[in-house]
């Protein structure tokens, strides 16, 4: 794998600065050592994941990371790949941010399962219970992903599984919450927990396979 932690500091500066210019050509530069999906995994949410650090310790204010998320947001769209030719779409697969806005990781999942040929309903950011239960029954969904990033949200997806007791539709989560607490996705009952985009891939390929 490419080592892309070299371009850490740089992006970071560039984003705190909200440098787009700078922050788009550290990442052309990154093109040229690694794929863009390692790129989106291991330099964007890294990096991310640094500056979010430096607002929790109170060093970065709001605005700096909401400025931040926006212009990565805007540079994995040019980087990752629309899709693969081929693609693998049974069975059916959808993904969501559970009740909030903080889209990027949602983003990065898709775009990276997508990219690695699979097929999947893109179901966008507040998606409640009763939202997500109706689409299920109406489209067929089999696999659910979804990407959760505050607590009370996290604990909140138990109703979820609750509801969907024996029709074995899959849950995936991921996101912050169950970062944090390892042992909080089997609390909620859900099917398995990722940490990142490849740990994403792993799972899907095993519920394809029928080994989850
Ligand atoms: C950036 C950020 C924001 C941005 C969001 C920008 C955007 N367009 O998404 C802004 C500034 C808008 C924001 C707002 C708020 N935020 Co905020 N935010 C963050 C921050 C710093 C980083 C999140 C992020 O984008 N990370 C980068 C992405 C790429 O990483 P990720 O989401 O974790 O995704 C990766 C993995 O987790 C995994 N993954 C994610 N989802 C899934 C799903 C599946 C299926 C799988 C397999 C894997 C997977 O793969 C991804 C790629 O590696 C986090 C801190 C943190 N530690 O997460 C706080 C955080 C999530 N926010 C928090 C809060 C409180 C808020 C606000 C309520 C603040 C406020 N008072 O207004 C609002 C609420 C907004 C809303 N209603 O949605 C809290 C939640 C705390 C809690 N206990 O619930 C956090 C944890 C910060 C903190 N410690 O206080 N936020």
């Amino acid at each position: 794998m490419a080592d892309l932690k070299v371009f850490r500091n740089d992006l970071e500066r560039a984003l705190i600065s909200l440098d787009r210019d700078t922050a788009q050509l550290i990442v052309k530069q990154a093109v040229l050592v690694g794929t863009p999906i390692e790129i989106a995994g291991e330099l964007i949410s890294q990096t991310l994941k640094i500056i979010g650090d430096k607002w929790e310790e109170g060093t970065l204010s709001l605005s700096q990371v909401y400025m931040s998320g926006l212009i990565c947001e805007q540079i994995i769209d040019q980087i990752l790949p629309p899709s693969s030719p081929v693609r693998i779409d049974q069975p059916k697969m959808a993904i969501a941010v559970f009740e909030d806005f903080h889209l990027l990781g949602k983003r990065i999942i898709y775009s990276v399962l997508r990219a690695s040929g699979f097929e999947l309903m893109d179901l966008g950011g507040g998606m409640g219970i009763a939202s997500l239960l109706e689409i299920i029954k109406k489209e067929n969904i089999r696999v659910l992903l979804l990407s959760v990033l505050m607590l009370p949200s996290a604990i909140r997806i138990k109703e979820l599984t609750k509801k969907l007791t024996g029709s074995g539709v899959k849950i995936v989560v991921g996101g912050a919450p169950f970062r944090f607490d390892e042992q909080l996705w089997k609390e909620v009952g859900a099917d398995a927990f990722g940490r990142d985009s490849s740990d994403a891939i792993d799972i899907v390929t095993k519920i394809m396979a029928g080994s989850l």
